[in-house]
């Protein structure tokens, strides 16, 4: 627990460590009421410091000090100071032998940082800053050590003991203990450390790599999940092969281990050569994983796979360059998933989420730049800014360099900085010396917060012949930044002419053979573009394949929108066309009523969709989805969140009522047959069908009610299973409802994970997801304060998916989530401040809203003993104007 205000950490501070580690030799005694854990150091003065210091200081947290010795020397108490969150060790010499042995409780840790337990496993999460948890460290990136590991535990209990590496000796010891001593030959840093103890059954596979060396695929599960990691391995696989084929990275160890714990704060986590995933993101089967899931797992396994290069061979210098390897491996992950599905639906999804919430996160309190200059918490630092706009600028200097010259840039960044920690300077650096390309300008997407704003207006002179599309590009101001400068960014367009053709984009007079596509580069806040040879105005298909994370304001026509729906030669911006389509009408209908007309050309468009199968049919079930009331939220200037609500659903009961046919239709068109299989094209189809009929449902169709319950019953996969319930939660049919709900209880009830997508499908539903049925949600047997995904799947749900009852306008959905962040700040306060998210928002709201949501915030601040990760994130949220 914090005892005084938490400091502020800054870039401008980084100074190289006065001391490195060249070797860590480590020895975990295993029990049930603790673990006793022997770190021997071998240190040295680093002779790139220029610092005098003198004394050793190393990172300490929550830790028992039972014994020090330096060069074999016992350190009385009064030799060193221990004091607060450091061990200062005074008057070192230039190199010598630390010996520390330190006392830990896992089975009491719940914040799920350091060594934890996890159903009954010992496991570790290191990353930011956990390793300070397990033995006395210079807790940083740069600081790259060999580490030995010797792993001590009941041999009954735990009979798989697991570290980095490769596993050097093993044998018993005395009173049913054994041990396994595992040494990994590659110099890394502490947070890429792991250890995991237990009774897990193995899952082996093989790879042989591209030099020809056979690769030990392991993965280890508790024994009820030994049918669920088939597609996790499949997947580590393509991962392994593709990464080797797209960027020539061949893997380095002889063994690659994956485990599946149940606890865990993130996602997954790359710990070199011993990857460990929270159970949702990587075990799957087809009776209890949905679409969505496979297609997770598959990118999640990709991704932490893929920092083996992009992360552990090359690694961060400080925290601050977290992105260096987040944006750059979410990019390989996604030009990854791009490769193995429908690169059009990926690049929507990605923009999808990137336009929802992480504009939002750029347009809120806790907005920073992809290299944050400062922290209180690096914890609150894995944000979508970090991850999703960071693997945004990567795109942008792959799109400016074209493919050829991004290889050539990866390759030698990869060479140039292999086995070194270093900054995303570094990798802009390796990108221009590869290229000849001056980056300087574009090095301002990492230093400016904030989502760049085009304004694009346009004329079109008939006696010329010349269009001419003028840009202007301004940065909103962001906590502590003002007065941006222009930034460097990839523009690409198209032009159609009136029969949907493309049209050349001559940009002088006497140019032949123009292309059809064009990036242009804006780099000034104004600037404009001339269109040669044209016969008539033509429309405008800006800002394709979302080529930079950026908003745009043009005034689009709805006869525009609707012709470019139909007729663009860009996937992705069919698609927005189609989002922007909706949100006009949308917003056209907000505080009208429930008698308003919705305009008949969506309707027409949405028939057509439903109508032609010979549409990329993974396009279309990413068109009929309306945008979500998030999105619809973030793009409006004082939400009315009822209001908008209410207007999306008269949309949607009015498609659902005018497309009736339409949606049966579609419905059986695309009922499969025959075996299971996640492809593109029978993703696709479970999609429509799904969307077909949770739309009839929503206006309670009666014979879309017997299908639903038909489907439901019959299902032989997660998808339809699912994709019937939520179906059934969305419409007023309430027994069926109720009694289709407890059936899934039933049969799923022993699988957390199947739980976790019950809890989640009530509490984000506005039918079952009511404040009380939400308390009641969490007085349920299986809902555990101690494990993420159940907090995830009911609270998190509750507060980022079911706005309506979120928002409820007697401010009860902000006071809820305020108890519940105070309640989880004490037992895990990086979970507590990750769902704190949604009040930092409340001067966006109008004061209905605002003021309750700010109330709700003050009082989370005024809880004593406040976690630094919830401190940082509240503190920043009331800050300033
Ligand atoms: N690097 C980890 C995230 C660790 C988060 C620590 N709070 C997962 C990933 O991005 O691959
Ligand atoms: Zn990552």
């Amino acid at each position: 627990m914090r005892t005084s205000q938490p400091q502020t950490i800054y870039l401008k501070d980084y100074k190289v460590p006065a001391f490195v580690v060249d070797h860590v030799d480590l020895r975990f005694e295993l029990f049930e009421d603790g673990a006793r854990v022997h770190s021997l150091l071998n240190v040295r003065r680093n002779p790139e410091s220029d610092s005098t210091e003198k004394n050793l200081e190393l990172d300490g947290d929550s830790l028992t000090l039972e014994s020090i010795q330096l060069d074999g020397r016992t350190l009385d108490e009064g030799d060193y100071d221990n004091r607060g969150e450091k061990l200062i060790v005074p008057a070192v010499p230039d190199q010598f032998e630390l010996a520390v042995v330190t006392w830990l409780e896992p089975q009491n840790n719940t914040r799920l940082e350091g060594l934890y337990k996890s159903s009954g496993m010992f496991c570790t999460q290191c990353e930011a800053q956990g390793f300070r948890c397990i033995t006395y460290f210079p807790d940083r990136p740069d600081v790259m050590a060999r580490f030995r590991t010797r792993v001590e535990a009941d041999k009954a209990a735990y009979p798989v003991l697991l570290s980095n590496g490769n596993d050097v000796e093993k044998g018993d010891l005395e009173n049913g203990r054994h041990y396994v001593t595992w040494e990994d030959p590659f110099p890394k840093p502490s947070y890429l450390f792991a250890l995991v103890a237990g009774d897990l059954v193995e899952k082996r596979d093989s790879f042989r790599t591209m030099s020809g060396r056979d690769i030990d695929l392991r993965m280890y599960i508790e024994p009820r999940n030994a049918e669920k990691c088939d597609h996790a391995l499949d997947s580590l696989k393509r991962a392994m092969r593709w990464d080797e084929e797209v960027y020539g990275r061949e893997y380095d160890l002889d063994i690659f281990m994956i485990v599946a714990v149940d606890d865990f704060n993130m996602g997954a986590m790359e710990n070199k050569g011993l990857n460990i995933f929270n159970s949702s993101c990587v075990l799957a089967s087809q009776e209890t994983a949905t679409d969505m899931a496979f297609q997770r797992i598959e990118s999640i396994v990709a991704h932490e796979y893929f920092h083996n290069w992009s992360g552990n061979r090359v690694t961060c210098r400080d925290w601050f360059q977290l992105s260096l390897k987040e944006g750059f491996t979410v990019f390989r992950d996604s030009q990854f998933s791009s490769d193995m599905g429908s690169p059009t639906v990926k690049r929507i999804e990605d923009a999808a989420m990137l336009r929802t919430a992480q504009f939002a996160e750029d347009a809120g309190p806790m907005a920073h730049p992809v290299r944050p200059e400062s922290y209180m918490e690096i914890t609150n630092f894995y944000t979508l800014t970090i991850y999703e706009k960071g693997c945004e600028v990567v795109g942008m200097i792959r799109t400016l360099l074209g493919d050829e010259m991004f290889r050539k840039g990866s390759d030698l960044y990869f060479e140039r900085h292999d086995g070194q920690a270093v900054t995303t300077d570094d990798f802009v650096r390796a990108m221009e010396d590869a290229s000849g390309r001056d980056l300087t300008q574009f090095r301002l997407w990492y230093e400016q917060a904030g989502t760049p704003e085009l304004t694009i207006r346009d004329d079109f002179d008939q006696s010329s012949g010349v269009y001419r599309l003028s840009i202007s590009q301004t940065i909103p101001d962001t906590p502590g930044q003002t007065n941006k400068k222009p930034q460097h960014i990839p523009f690409a367009l198209g032009l159609l002419g009136a029969g949907g053709e493309p049209l050349p984009l001559t940009l002088t007079a006497d140019e032949q053979d123009a292309p059809k596509e064009r990036v242009l580069e804006l780099t000034e806040a104004e600037q404009s573009f001339e269109f040669h040879g044209l016969d008539e105005r033509p429309v405008p298909s800006l800002l394709r394949h979302f080529s930079a994370p950026v908003r745009v304001d043009y005034p689009w026509t709805r006869e525009q929108l609707t012709f470019l729906m139909s007729n663009d030669v860009d996937g992705f911006n069919r698609w927005d066309a189609g989002q922007r389509l909706a949100i006009d009408v949308i917003r056209s209908l907000i505080g009208q009523g429930d008698s308003a007309p919705v305009d008949p050309g969506l309707i027409a468009a949405y028939r057509g969709l439903l109508a032609d199968d010979s549409l990329d049919q993974a396009l279309v079930a990413k068109m009929l989805q309306l945008p979500t009331e998030a999105y619809l939220i973030e793009l409006a200037e004082k939400p009315e969140v009822q209001a908008i609500h209410q207007a999306r659903e008269r949309v949607l009961s009015t498609l659902a009522n005018e497309l009736r046919d339409d949606l049966m239709a579609c419905y059986h068109r695309n009922t499969l047959s025959g075996v299971y299989e996640v492809t593109p094209e029978s993703v696709a189809r479970r999609s429509l069908r799904n969307t077909a009929l949770a739309w009839l449902l929503h206006v309670n169709d009666d014979e879309a009610r017997s299908l639903a319950l038909a489907q439901y019953a019959d299902a032989d996969n997660m998808t339809d299973r699912m994709g019937a319930l939520r179906a059934l939660v969305g419409s007023d049919f309430e027994e069926d409802r109720e009694a289709t709900l407890d059936d899934f209880y039933q049969r799923f009830q022993k699988d957390p994970q199947v739980v976790e997508q019950w809890f989640s499908v009530q509490a984000a539903s506005g039918r079952t997801g009511s404040l009380p049925q939400i308390q009641q949600l969490m007085q349920h047997p299986a809902f555990d304060w101690k494990n993420p995904n159940k907090i995830r799947s009911v609270i998190g749900a509750f507060a980022g998916q079911n706005l309506p009852a979120f928002h409820a306008e007697d401010g009860s959905g902000y006071r809820f989530l305020s108890e519940q962040v105070c309640r989880l700040d004490d037992s895990n306060p990086q979970i507590a401040a990750r769902l704190v998210s949604p009040l930092t928002r409340w001067r966006k709201f109008a004061p209905v809203h605002g003021d309750q949501m700010k109330a709700a915030l003050e009082k989370v601040s005024q809880k004593s003993g406040l976690s630094r990760d919830v401190y940082e994130v509240v503190h920043k949220s009331l800050a300033g104007k």
